[in-house]
């Protein structure tokens, strides 16, 4: 009975493990691509930058959420979103970049 228990323990877990996922969002040309991402609460998003020069950071300010590092080419950053709700965010250097996370 513990073995079957034990089973179910770690089917369930590679499930909930395998449903969580990274989604991606690029940073090219001064914007966010897509701007506006919907995802499952579990779910993560990296930004990453796509740019040839320059640098960006993702910075949820209203919320209160520490700014990003910032982002040079190649680089990335990512966060994980655990409640359900909508998300907005700014570039910090460009608050003319805005983009929209929304978790269901
Ligand atoms: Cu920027």
């Amino acid at each position: 009975m513990r073995r079957v228990l034990v089973a179910i323990a770690l089917a369930t877990l590679s499930i909930s493990v395998a449903s969580a996922a990274d989604i991606e969002v690029r940073i090219e040309k001064m914007k966010f691509v897509p701007d506006e991402t919907r995802i499952k609460k579990g779910d993560s998003i990296v930004w990453k930058s796509h740019e040839k020069r320059g640098y960006h950071t993702v910075w949820f300010k209203d919320e209160g959420y520490p700014e990003s590092e910032p982002m040079f080419p190649d680089e990335s950053w990512k966060r994980k979103f655990d409640k359900p709700g909508t998300y907005v965010y700014i570039c910090g250097p460009h608050p003319e970049m805005v983009g929209r996370v929304i978790v269901e």
